[in-house]
């Protein structure tokens, strides 16, 4: 059979960068979580956009809600290269007064509805509804396929979770073909997979429907008193019900390097994020960032080479098992296992071990931080020490409960203060 077009060309992926999303604390004070700063350079909702692009959709629109202003501002920078004129689209779509009076988008399937002029105008047969703050490498090319071969009204992206964690996630059981036969959203004793008491298997909130079949489905909800106007909540259990959804298992579509295990993380927290940061200065990361076949792409702003610098009394500048981006100076400053995003600037006889240096920072002199996340545009004074005392630094930063000290300006001008 001679097949003309990739079903993601006629696809469109519509990405939910709206909710609040509030245990990255401070991190999440000035920006939503798809715009919090991941790996080095990129943004987390780089990570969703860039699964699109290399799995061949070239229709994208991004749903912003809170505290959207550095979201638009990074999507303005990084993804407006698509081009109407090429059949290719890209619209931010800030929740305001479309289809109805209200100010903000009731839920995430009401996300969509309120667009649903817009959606129309793409002219396609699918869409894929994905989240924005998830770091993983999916190729939505193999969830389409399925969805098509299998018929379903909706396809549902999951994954295998530790079921202690499984109330954060819509839980849901399937049958030996894949449909799915039970649905929870975010139960509080989440239901074990079959043989496996310590697993459940979770939704991953990625979505795959027929645009004329959803646009239906959205329309008869958004008349639904009754209904929050959420996929996990309202849509995905009706369909459910129905018999009429699918599971597609992460692991069959999955962008796994050779000997790697397949990688999806939430950063949902400071803990996770430092950590999920941190991992990928280990010699063999398990996300590999490297993979020019599968490439997250992201807005690189102009800035010289990393320097490293001497300085006069010949202190070393230099960064051991590190990421170092471009525009930083690292001047007499001892880095170890730490990411530097761009234009972070260091002073001699500063140490860094263990750091996530968001872009934009200076360090001082003689300032000393170990297991550290800080913040964008911080100026670290000189001779502060972080991560030694946790009682400490308890009293003037935030500390995780994992032991990760995130350190922000106005935590910064408050120590000044005292
Ligand atoms: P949650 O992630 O908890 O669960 P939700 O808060 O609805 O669900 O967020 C989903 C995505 O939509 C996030 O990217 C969020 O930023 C965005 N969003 C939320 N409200 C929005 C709004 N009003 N407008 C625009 N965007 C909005 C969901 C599913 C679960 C599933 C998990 C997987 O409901 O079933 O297990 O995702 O993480
Ligand atoms: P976000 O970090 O979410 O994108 P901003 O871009 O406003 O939000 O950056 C946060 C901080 O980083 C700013 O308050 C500012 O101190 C610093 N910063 C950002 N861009 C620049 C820049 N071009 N030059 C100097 N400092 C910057």
């Amino acid at each position: 059979m001679q097949q003309t077009h990739r079903l993601s060309q006629r696809t469109m992926a519509f990405v939910l960068a709206g909710g609040r999303g509030s245990r990255l604390r401070e991190l999440t004070d000035r920006r939503v979580k798809p715009a919090v700063y991941f790996g080095g350079k990129a943004r987390i909702i780089d990570f969703a956009l860039s699964n699109a692009t290399n799995s061949g959709i070239r229709k994208i629109a991004v749903a912003t809600q809170y505290k959207a202003h550095s979201l638009i501002r990074h999507l303005q920078h990084a993804w407006t290269p698509l081009r109407p004129e090429r059949n290719e689209f890209f619209d931010i779509l800030p929740a305001s007064q479309r289809m109805d009076e209200s100010m903000w988008y009731r839920g995430t399937a009401d996300a969509v509805t309120q667009n649903v002029d817009i959606i129309d105008g793409y002219n396609i047969d699918h869409i894929v509804i994905l989240a924005g703050d998830h770091i993983y490498k999916m190729d939505y090319e193999i969830m389409l396929q399925q969805h098509v071969d299998s018929g379903a009204d909706v396809t549902v992206g999951c994954l295998t979770v530790p079921r202690e964690e499984a109330s954060a996630f819509g839980v849901m059981d399937t049958d030996e073909s894949g449909r799915i036969t039970s649905f929870l959203e975010k139960p509080a004793d989440p239901p074990a997979m079959p043989g496996h008491p310590d697993k459940a298997l979770a939704s991953m909130g990625i979505y795959v429907f027929s645009w004329p079949l959803l646009r239906e489905l959205l329309l008869n909800d958004a008349h639904d008193d009754g209904s929050s106007h959420d996929f996990g909540t309202d849509l995905i259990p009706r369909l459910v019900e129905q018999g009429r959804a699918m599971a597609h298992r992460f692991d069959d579509s999955c962008v796994r390097d050779e000997g790697r295990e397949a990688y999806w993380r939430d950063v949902g927290t400071v803990d996770a994020f430092w950590q999920a940061n941190i991992d990928l200065t280990n010699f063999d990361p398990e996300l590999n960032l490297w993979d020019r076949d599968w490439p997250i792409s992201t807005y690189s702003e102009a800035a010289p080479p990393a320097k490293f610098i001497h300085d006069e009394e010949k202190r070393r500048g230099s960064a051991v098992s590190s990421m170092v981006s471009g525009g930083c100076i690292v001047s007499g400053t001892e880095v170890r296992n730490s990411l530097l995003f761009t234009q972070v600037h260091t002073n001699s006889y500063a140490v860094l071990d263990h750091c996530v240096v968001l872009p934009y920072v200076t360090i001082a002199r003689h300032a000393r931080l170990t297991r550290a996340v800080v913040d964008a545009g911080v100026s670290i004074p000189e001779g502060l020490v972080v991560g030694e005392d946790p009682e400490e630094d308890a009293r003037h930063f935030r500390v995780s409960p994992g032991g990760v000290t995130l350190v922000t300006q106005p935590m910064i001008d408050a120590w000044a203060a005292e």
